[in-house]
């Protein structure tokens, strides 16, 4: 029988430092021989990246309710998940992802303070136990992450909202890492060279211990 791919998530506030970290991970695999796709969330697939433009920009004149959003992550991630992610994991293809389940609880139930039950609820209908095999989280300070963020370009609908809402999202990642074994969390406050060896040991000790 085909040996499943893992599902490897790399999460974190804006100007964390994703795309590099996404960069560092594809390294390692192709070093390794290890066939993999990457994605992003909200995205990665043509409906769930539709709902992407809405959530990232809004629409004009019409304010997104805190709820409608968080439906909208979830519709993405359901849709991804079940057209991408599952079938290439089940094909032995490894899956890089950039966000996932993580950061709506984070976004969504810390920042937005939708609450982890209503959270909870609501991933069980999209994706049920569904879990990344592995996820790295980039810690940041909001204020560094979005003057990075900031240096990169115009900031979007959510990368607007103010510092509070970006500190009771940190706070719920980091009580996830307190909680959860599979979550790795490395100091994105370092420089990018620094970030991209910490997130390298980790794949490779990760890889070298399956
Ligand atoms: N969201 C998403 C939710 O609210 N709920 C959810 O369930 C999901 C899935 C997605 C938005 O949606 C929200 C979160 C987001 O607000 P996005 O465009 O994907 O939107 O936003 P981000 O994922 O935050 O993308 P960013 O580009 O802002 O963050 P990255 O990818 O972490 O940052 P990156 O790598 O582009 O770096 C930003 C800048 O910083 C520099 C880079 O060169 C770049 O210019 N940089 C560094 N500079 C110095 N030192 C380092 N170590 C650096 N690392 C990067």
């Amino acid at each position: 029988m085909m040996t499943p791919g893992k599902f490897i998530v790399i999460e974190g506030l804006e100007g964390a430092g994703k795309s590099s970290a996404v960069s560092a991970i594809k390294t390692v695999l192709n070093h390794r021989d290890i066939p993999f796709i990457s994605t992003r969330e909200p995205g990665g697939t043509p409906i769930a990246e539709a709902l992407r433009d809405i959530v990232k920009q809004g629409m004009a004149n019409e304010h997104v309710c805190d709820s409608t959003e968080l439906l909208l992550m979830y519709a993405a991630r359901a849709q991804l998940v079940e057209t991408l992610i599952r079938p290439a994991l089940a094909n032995g293809t490894w899956v890089i992802g950039d966000r996932h389940d993580l950061s709506s609880l984070a976004y969504q139930g810390g920042g937005r303070e939708l609450g982890m039950a209503k959270l909870k609820a609501i991933k069980q209908i999209a994706i049920g136990d569904f879990e990344p095999d592995l996820t790295l989280y980039l810690d940041i300070e909001p204020s560094l992450g979005l003057s990075r963020a900031r240096q990169r370009g115009e900031l979007d609908r959510i990368e607007q909202q103010d510092l509070n809402f970006f500190e009771r999202t940190r706070e719920v990642y980091l009580q996830q890492v307190a909680e959860k074994e599979s979550i790795m969390l490395i100091d994105a406050s370092q420089n990018m060279a620094q970030v991209a060896a910490s997130i390298t040991a980790i794949l490779i000790q990760y890889v070298d211990n399956i």
